[in-house]
């Protein structure tokens, strides 16, 4: 499948590789088409420390397995692994890092990972700068002799900014003890795939499109480098958190159909976003797919399409209209998350991002009247007629 609009081309061989890698019927005696669910903790041993595959649930399972393969396969990395959440993935991540260690990250970031870095991994002697990395000059200006990780969020989540993936690449790689993450969560691999940029690692939030059924809260590492994947590895046992087999064979089924929904999270999204433009009660719209953004042609040249992510600004941008807002929606859900079937919007000020310091909220643009969309695979005539009625029936024009 391939994307239209003018992006990059798509790879042909995506939903191929998500519905066949890691899901061969050949490694289970049953010849199973669908990879069983296995719920044990633990593998009978054949003496002390001799086991064929797995040894205790925490370091390796079946459906993990499986899953792990297929999430390496679509990210086109060499390497999977998955985690208990994507702020888990985040976690163990930055326990690549040591005390003393520096990392150059985003002032425009989902609020939780900035809260993690703010809160508590400064708190264990890492330190951190909090840098608007869309000005690739400012990236290279933050490096120090200490930087050991460069962490990006492209789209930023919730302005939707674009970052250069391959330009803080070439930054990175001019310093061989420091690797650059790229969190891909807002586009999913489908329709960007920073490792094929240079990234050395990409972590997604598997909770949002990977699974895309609002039932899974799981995340993802994964890389083409065997060193980082051997101590993440390691980090992922030694510290713990690992998603649910059940949780993995949710997440392994949900992929794949993941193609087939990121089109339509596009139509939809594109087509909201396009009459909200031109909406009398609508002040401005932030989608990286209409040519007023500011990065428009960079998102052309580094993805393969958009998902179903905007951001608006309400006419009279406050917090009151907002709320009238919320409470006159009748297919859209006033929810946190993103990426799923259903269509969901938020008020970032008061609910993802009310973690971040409010002079990072005003200085970012995230003020009360800012709305967050994420547009499901509902119809887009639906959609809009939703947001229309609500937005009549607060704004006067
Ligand atoms: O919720 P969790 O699976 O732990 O993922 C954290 C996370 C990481 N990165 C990005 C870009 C995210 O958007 C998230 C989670 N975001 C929301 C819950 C939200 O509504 O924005």
């Amino acid at each position: 499948m391939t994307s239209n609009n003018g992006y990059l081309k798509n790879d042909e061989t995506f939903s191929t590789r998500a519905i066949h890698e890691g899901n061969e019927p050949e490694q289970w005696n049953s010849l199973a088409v669908v990879p069983p669910i296995s719920m044990a903790t633990t593998f009978k041993q054949d003496g002390p420390a001799e086991f064929k595959f797995f040894e205790y649930g925490r370091s390796g399972n079946p459906t993990r397995g499986c899953l792990e393969k297929c999430l390496a396969s679509i990210e086109n990395g060499k390497h999977g692994l998955a985690f208990a959440s994507g702020l888990a993935a985040t976690t163990t991540i930055t326990h690549l890092l040591s005390a003393g260690d520096h990392i150059v990250s985003m002032d425009d970031l989902y609020g939780g990972t900035n809260r993690y870095f703010r809160t508590v991994a400064s708190r264990m002697g890492v330190q951190i700068d909090f840098i608007d990395a869309t000005d690739t000059k400012k990236v290279e200006a933050a490096m120090k002799p200490n930087t050991k990780m460069v962490w990006i969020e492209t789209p930023t989540n919730p302005t939707l900014k674009i970052v250069d993936i391959a330009a803080v690449v070439a930054i990175v790689k001019k310093k061989s003890d420091c690797f650059l993450v790229v969190d891909n969560t807002f586009m999913s691999p489908y329709f960007q795939r920073p490792l094929d940029l240079g990234a050395d690692l990409v972590m997604s939030s598997v909770t949002k499109y990977i699974n895309g059924h609002t039932d899974v809260i799981m995340g993802c590492i994964c890389t083409k480098r065997d060193d980082l994947h051997e101590r993440l590895r390691f980090l992922q046992n030694a510290i713990g958190p690992v998603p649910s087999p059940f949780d993995c064979y949710l997440v392994n089924r949900s992929i794949k159909t993941l193609a087939l929904r990121m089109e339509k999270h596009m139509q939809n999204g594109l087509a909201v976003a396009r009459f909200l433009e031109n909406h009398p009660c609508v002040e401005k719209v932030i989608h990286p797919g209409l040519p007023s953004h500011p990065q428009y042609e960079l998102s052309k040249r580094q993805c393969h399409g958009h998902s179903g992510m905007l951001s608006f600004y309400i006419k009279g941008n406050n917090l009151e209209v907002s709320k009238k807002f919320f409470q006159k929606l009748k297919v859209f859900t006033l929810a946190e998350s993103l990426g799923g079937y259903e269509s969901l919007c938020e008020l970032p000020s008061v609910m993802t991002h009310a973690s971040v310091p409010k002079e990072t909220r005003d200085k970012l643009g995230i003020t009360d009247g800012l709305i967050r969309v994420s547009c499901g695979l509902e119809g887009a005539d639906d959609l809009i007629k939703d947001l229309d009625q609500a937005l009549r029936a607060v704004v006067s024009v």
